[in-house]
């Protein structure tokens, strides 16, 4: 006994097993891990925006990090998949050189996706329905699996975006988890345009930031960009029919070629969204002249675009036509909006035309809008105007005209009334530059306000977040933007009764701020969702 006391070899395995015993305490507390505060009200559910149907268990499972992909179906060939797989991997392992490596045994190792069709034509009503199961395959297999069914490509994506907001780091076994499993969801938007609007015309936004937006966009299943390109302080595109446009560029940094624009659409297909094109005319164009100062009224007067000379609808043609090439989206925007005509009226060239043709500044107007509407027409683009196109002359518009709503909410259902399709952004509730606009205002908004009947509801297609640039550039747009784009998001995504009914504010409060969380955990420079002092009681 006592010449045990001197062998060393005991003691060294003592020391061996002490070791090993952090990762054995680890890997028998995955099952029973309950230490997350996020997750710790069962009454709450941090997806967001919230699925139309979901119903969630509780137990915890590990997720491998070499997680694999199976993909079956007709789409199950698609690269817009794996490469989605593989962007989710890196946002759901972020913490991969923190994970444990040994003594894990993981619930689950696999991802079934299942795409049944091969068509990834993106466009307008695509269907993004999905189903997404997470689960221990059953009671004889010890390795579970998750499994994503969706018609489409696109379906698929908002699956794995889904998927990725259930699973989370634990600090505590170092493992990546879903918690409260098995989890069974059923999920489709509720409208088929969900939009925000990014202008680059006020201030020149890097290719680089528009695909952070883009990626941002896809974490709250919005599905267009809508891409105020010019205005009238300047023209930042490339028109290779027209080449001195662009002269009307900030400097010659501050431009998008048309394959800048092509990467643009591109980057944003493969995440789901489409990309609508604006050239608002004929108001909100001045920059247009300084590379065609034949655009102007006069040297002096430069807005609208000159509606006299053939030359102008010449070079809206030229400008559409090479736009066509690279933006295959249905809708196409035509501005239309905040129109005076006093430039018209007043010089002496365009005034004589007037009378000519004996049309008043407003006739001149609406002349201007349906010959611009008949070029996107003739490239086979459904035109979106603003609502005071509609606004002034209601019963000429092309009934395929779509109404942009911004003027406060009266005019979707009047357009809807008379057989228009809408989409809604009302400025006191969407227009996100308007810093003092707080997220519940955003939230409660709602583009079927005012419509009861059925077959008019369907004609609004959704609504649009605006962030407009004069006070926003490549510094605090993510910020200005986020996180209440996530409220329009949610909006227009989740069924209205379930998403706010009960105990709602404070329920889309807390599943608001961790959203925002997962933003900036993700790297978006989303700002706080609110204001604290705003919170302190009168005194
Ligand atoms: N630019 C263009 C804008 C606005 C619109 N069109 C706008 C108007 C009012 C407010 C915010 C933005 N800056 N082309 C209106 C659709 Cl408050």
């Amino acid at each position: 006994m006592n010449a045990d006391a001197s062998n060393p070899i005991p003691t060294i395995i003592f020391f061996i097993y002490l070791s090993f015993f952090p990762l054995i305490i680890a890997s028998r507390n995955l099952k029973h891990s309950s230490d997350s505060q996020l997750y710790d009200d069962d009454s709450i559910t941090y997806i967001w925006p919230l699925p139309s149907e979901f119903s969630f268990g509780n137990q915890t499972l590990a997720v491998d990090p070499n997680l694999s992909l199976a993909v079956s179906g007709n789409g199950g060939g698609s690269a817009i998949v794996k490469e989605a797989f593989e962007r989710y991997k890196l946002i759901i392992f972020k913490h991969h050189s923190k994970l444990s490596k040994f003594g894990v045994s993981y619930d689950i190792e696999k991802l079934n996706v299942i795409v049944h069709s091969a068509n990834e034509e993106l466009q307008l009503g695509v269907d993004e329905s999905y189903s997404l199961l997470v689960d221990k395959r059953d009671e004889h297999s010890i390795i579970g699996e998750i499994t994503i069914e969706a018609n489409s490509v696109y379906g698929a994506l908002r699956g794995l975006e889904t998927l990725s907001q259930l699973c989370a780091f634990d600090y505590g076994t170092k493992t990546v988890q879903v918690y409260k499993a098995p989890w069974y969801i059923q999920d489709k938007p509720r409208f088929e345009y969900r939009g925000l609007l990014l202008d680059t015309s006020r201030h020149y936004l890097p290719i680089d930031i528009i695909k952070q937006v883009i990626d941002s966009m896809s974490y709250a299943k919005l599905n267009v960009l809508h891409w105020h390109i010019i205005d009238e302080e300047s023209f930042p595109l490339e028109v290779p029919t027209y080449p001195n446009l662009w002269k009307g560029a900030y400097t010659k940094w501050e431009r998008y070629t048309m394959e800048d624009a092509s990467e643009v659409v591109n980057f944003a297909k493969m995440r789901g969204i489409n990309v609508m094109a604006e050239v608002d005319v004929p108001g909100h164009a001045e920059s247009w002249g300084v590379g065609y100062p034949d655009l102007w009224p006069s040297p002096s007067c430069k807005e609208p675009l000159d509606v006299s000379k053939n030359f102008t609808f010449d070079v809206v043609s030229g400008i559409l036509a090479d736009m066509r090439k690279v933006f295959p989206f249905k809708l196409f925007h035509l501005g239309g909006d905040e129109v005076h005509t006093d430039c018209w009226t007043s010089t002496p060239s365009v005034k004589q035309w007037l009378q000519d043709h004996n049309m008043t500044g407003n006739d001149a107007y609406q002349y201007f809008v349906l010959r611009a509407q008949k070029i996107a027409a003739s490239l086979n683009w459904t035109p979106v105007n603003w609502e005071e196109t509609f606004n002034t002359f209601p019963t000429k518009l092309n009934p395929q005209t779509i109404v942009h709503n911004w003027l406060g909410s009266g005019v979707c259902p009047k357009a809807v009334a008379k057989g228009f399709r809408c989409i809604f952004s009302n400025q006191g509730v969407w227009y996100l530059d308007h810093l003092d606009v707080p997220w519940s205002t955003v939230y409660y908004a709602d583009p079927l306000e005012g419509i009861t009947d059925a077959s008019e509801q369907k004609l609004v297609l959704g609504g649009e977040a605006c962030m407009w640039g004069e006070k926003a550039d490549a510094s605090n747009v993510q910020q200005t933007t986020w996180p209440r784009a996530a409220a329009v998001a949610e909006r227009l995504w989740s069924n209205k009764e379930s998403a706010s009914s009960g105990n709602t504010t404070l329920t889309a409060l807390h599943r608001l701020e961790y959203f925002r969380c997962l933003l900036t955990r993700r790297g978006v420079q989303a700002a706080p969702v609110t204001n604290f002092y705003a919170r302190r009681p009168p005194t």
